[in-house]
């Protein structure tokens, strides 16, 4: 199995992959004849995190990450998926707004990729900007199935217009490997504005006295972790020159985990979230990403030196968890300098004053842990019910052209990254405060918490809103919504 030793530079400027002419056992599409532009493989390879450190998971097209696919809004592709593996598959095209069955969620009724089989998709990518593409195949207790393998690559669908003011791209895939289960965590909680609601956290409370088991569940902890699938050190360094400015388009691909992001003496000058303009750029120290959020954000090169781009959490980081950037001309040890303390707030990026437009309904979904209760994992439920993978019951009905609010409420301790699929929404109201402007498919909600987004029934079809922590969705955090 030779091993991939592309360079981040390349990856950066990634070329599409050539499609081979595909041998189709079946087919969605009309058009077998026609070549498709892209082809993914799934199949078992191995990734040089390090000299010392190669692991063997699933992967696309042999790599990690999976090949950066540049799409142009509105331009039908086809992508030929060729599943290699022993156990069908799926691939979900997160931030797109296509229809359910090319979607890639079985609970909206894609089909699978069967095994040693091959599938082809076809859909008209939109919106423009940066998104990405994952398995969404259940986990449960195997660690060696869904996100927790390297099943993960970025899209970009370029806009029809493009204002960038920037000299450079570069994509960073922020990624753990070798996972395990433990008894509990180390979730951080000082990454979110607001404050825990009491009532949230009494709910909290009762469930915890009514769980069966005194202990929490298992989580998941990782051996690596790395960038663009290299540990802090390895690979090549982002290089860069004095007075550059350059674009990061930054993707948390973990499975169950919050990021950070600093580089030392320099900010962050937040451009889009999850691919979509902010009405308010503004400059952070410091990115906090949820997972499979993504945040593209400019760095100006006003400080020259060798740094670490890196995780705030030393531990993560010293496993691997950053990446070198180098000034021309300058050598010596990477440096790493700890931030001040920075909680992120999505409203920052918001219209000022903003008002957002009155819902025609609100629907509200309490969030409820109960412990260890799923053969020693933590079941999850939203309003009492834990989502069953076997009746894949509706929960809500959409009417079309209506605008929905949507109010979570966490009685759990833990940031849940909430995702919709096939739409996006407007953030509302973020730690106890209004918001308007911020389009997002992805929000991290804090422990004891609310949030509040309001999305558009604007593409019928079967939709699923889940938690994108695998644990968390595998065990009972999901809801599907039909259209009547
Ligand atoms: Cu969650």
């Amino acid at each position: 199995m030779p091993i991939n030793r592309r360079s981040l530079l390349k990856f950066a400027s990634a070329i599409p992959m050539i499609a081979t002419a595909p041998n189709l056992a079946w087919t969605a599409d009309d058009n077998a004849s026609q070549k498709a532009d892209y082809t993914l493989r799934i199949g078992t390879g191995l990734v040089e995190l390090a000299p010392d450190h190669i692991v063997s998971t699933t992967l696309y097209n042999g790599q990690f990450p999976g090949p950066l696919l540049r799409f142009k809004e509105g331009q039908r592709v086809v992508v030929d998926v060729q599943n290699d593996t022993d156990t069908p598959e799926l691939v979900h095209w997160h931030g797109q707004m296509i229809p359910s069955d090319v979607d890639g969620a079985a609970e909206e009724g894609s089909p699978f990729v069967p095994a040693h089989g091959m599938s082809r998709i076809a859909f008209v990518p939109r919106p423009a900007g940066f998104r990405f593409y994952h398995t969404h195949v259940v986990a449960g207790a195997d660690l060696n199935r869904g996100t927790y393998t390297g099943q993960a690559g970025p899209v970009y669908i370029e806009p029809k217009e493009n204002p960038g003011a920037y000299d450079r791209e570069v994509f960073l895939v922020l990624k753990e490997f070798e996972p395990s289960l433990s008894r509990g965590g180390d979730m951080a909680s000082d990454a979110l504005v607001g404050a825990p609601i009491a009532t949230l956290q009494e709910m909290g409370k009762v469930a915890d006295e009514e769980a069966k088991s005194t202990s929490k569940g298992f989580e998941v902890g990782y051996e690596l972790f790395s960038i663009n699938g290299r540990t802090l050190g390895q690979g090549d360094p982002i290089r860069v020159k004095d007075g550059e400015r350059v674009l990061f388009h930054v993707l948390n691909a973990s499975a169950t985990e919050i990021r950070s992001l600093a580089l030392p003496g320099h900010v962050f000058h937040v451009v889009a979230l999850d691919g979509n303009p902010v009405p308010t750029p503004a400059d952070v120290p410091v990115l906090w990403l949820g997972t499979a959020e993504r945040i593209s954000a400019v760095v100006e090169m006003r400080h020259p030196g060798v740094w670490v781009m890196g995780d705030l959490a030393d531990d993560d980081r010293s496993h691997g968890m950053g990446i070198v950037v180098e000034y021309a001309g300058k050598t010596g040890k990477p440096q790493w300098a700890k931030p001040k303390p920075f909680r992120w707030d999505y409203r920052q990026f918001g219209k000022n004053d903003g008002t957002p437009l009155a819902p025609d309904e609100t629907i509200e979904m309490t969030i409820v842990k109960q412990n260890a209760a799923e053969h020693g994992f933590n079941r999850w439920t939203l309003n009492g019910q834990a989502f069953s993978m076997d009746t894949m019951t509706p929960m809500f009905t959409l009417h079309q052209g209506r605008r929905y609010r949507l109010r979570f409420r966490n009685a759990s301790d833990d940031i849940h990254p909430l995702h919709l699929h096939r739409h996006s929404f407007e953030l509302t109201r973020v730690g106890g405060k209004p918001t308007a402007g911020v389009i997002k498919d992805v929000v991290m909600l804090g422990g004891f918490q609310e949030v509040e987004m309001d999305f558009v029934a604007d593409n019928p079809g079967d939709t699923l809103f889940h938690c994108h922590q695998q644990l968390h969705m595998d065990f009972g955090f999901m809801a599907l919504f039909k259209y009547a």
